[in-house]
């Protein structure tokens, strides 16, 4: 194997393990090896397919790819996590369709799909997988999966691929191939984000800065706290509040939800009230109304704005207020958080936490708290005491040091 001394100990040592496992599968040496991470959302939830900002950071968590060509145009994966039974899937790059129902292998598939119908050169290859993203978690071990696999085919068939274009890729994969309607922010986020950095995105011109946020510098510290209630993004309700976007969009005449600024934001509930089929929102079946998911999408976009105000001034501590404010209105207006999510951040609030909020899509997967350095351990032992408590299944409570995107490792 090439040389893995610029690595950390962990990056070469799991470089190593996933090509030895390429090996034993495919019976020859990878040409390489790819890593793409798992990610939170410090702020800005919902808003990306409202043409909104987000602000994700990459964890340490990561997913690896050996790869090797192939010149037959076949595809072949296997994971090491056992998904698919450990078994391999081949599968004829011409034969792809979009909506097969693929299971784990629809992702790294859609990925070569949609390279190849953006006319790339893009060829058969190999590929293994070994991961440390939870899956299910709402951390994003999807795109994960994409951004690894895209940046392998990039770099084996020497495409030149932009990280913001690999990313669109990406989306376009789960979009149009595995049927997920996602937005763009966790694709960015595996490709694009930095050591040390949140990641500001405006998704509607993909225009990027990197935000410092040094955590430890400050005494801080950002815990996950993985809920265990498996998040399933393609269970139709995040189809179902994407669309109310789209229609409370139609209701006020904007493009997006993007184009109603906080100034107006009263004017437009007004509007929406006299045309809503349910004015006052809440509708039988327990969702949201158009005011309130309108409602939501526009404090969020404020609350981004404020979160990246207050750490260009150096006030990481002053972000808490604007983390919590933004799961009450997951909670009360968007309404995709779940008992146990909510659980975790009143539980975290009342141990002295500064901040806490659910983060990805929600109805399920995992929540962010911020904290002292010091007062850290004591939260999170109160937190798994409350879910204890109630009779929940024990969160897994880890930091989320902000962290490198998508690199090749050897
Ligand atoms: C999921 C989606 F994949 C993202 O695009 C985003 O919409 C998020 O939910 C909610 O902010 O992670």
């Amino acid at each position: 194997m090439t040389d893995t001394d610029h690595l950390t100990a962990d990056d070469a040592a799991r470089a190593r393990h996933t090509a030895d496992r390429f090996r034993e599968v495919y019976g020859a040496a990878p040409a390489g090896v790819w890593a793409a991470p798992g990610r939170v959302n410090l702020i800005g939830e919902h808003t990306d397919y409202n043409d909104g900002f987000v602000m994700p950071l990459a964890l340490p968590h990561t997913t690896l790819a050996a790869a090797a060509p192939r010149t037959d145009g076949v595809l072949r994966v296997h994971s090491g996590d056992g998904s698919g039974g450990g078994q391999t899937v081949e599968l004829r790059l011409d034969a792809l369709r979009p909506a097969a129902d693929g299971g784990w292998a629809g992702y790294p598939a859609g990925v070569a799909w949609a390279l190849r119908d953006a006319g790339l050169p893009v060829g058969g290859a190999d590929l293994h997988y070994e991961s440390t993203v939870p899956v299910g978690a709402g951390l994003s071990s999807s795109a994960a999966l994409e951004v690894a696999t895209a940046l392998a085919l990039d770099d084996l068939y020497g495409l030149g691929l932009t990280r913001q274009r690999l990313a669109q890729l990406a989306q376009r994969a789960e979009n149009a191939f595995v049927g997920v309607p996602c937005g763009i922010m966790d694709q960015t986020a595996a490709a694009c984000c930095t050591d040390g950095h949140a990641l500001f995105l405006d998704t509607r011109d993909l225009a990027q800065r990197q935000v410092p946020f040094d955590l430890a510098g400050e005494g801080l510290r950002l815990l996950v706290v993985d809920t265990r209630v498996k998040h399933e993004l393609g269970d139709g309700a995040y189809a179902q509040r994407r669309a109310m976007c789209e229609r409370g969009a139609r209701a006020l005449g904007v493009h997006a939800l993007r184009d109603v600024p906080y100034a107006h934001l009263p004017e437009a509930l007004d509007k929406l009230a006299a045309t809503d089929e349910e004015p006052g929102g809440g509708k039988g079946d327990g969702g949201p109304g158009t005011a309130a998911v309108v409602r939501h999408v526009v404090t969020e976009n404020r609350r981004v704005e404020e979160v990246i105000a207050r750490l260009d001034a150096g006030e990481a501590r002053a972000i808490g207020p604007l983390l919590t404010a933004g799961h009450a209105s997951l909670r009360d207006d968007f309404r995709v958080s779940c008992a146990e999510l909510d659980l975790a951040v009143e539980a975290a609030g009342a141990a002295g936490a500064l901040g806490a909020r659910m983060t990805g899509g929600g109805f399920g997967g995992s929540a962010i708290v911020l904290v002292e350095e010091t007062d850290a351990d004591a939260v999170a032992v109160r937190i798994t005491e409350a879910f204890a408590a109630a009779g929940h299944t024990a969160p897994r409570i880890f930091p989320a040091v902000p962290s490198a995107g998508a690199r090749r490792l050897v």
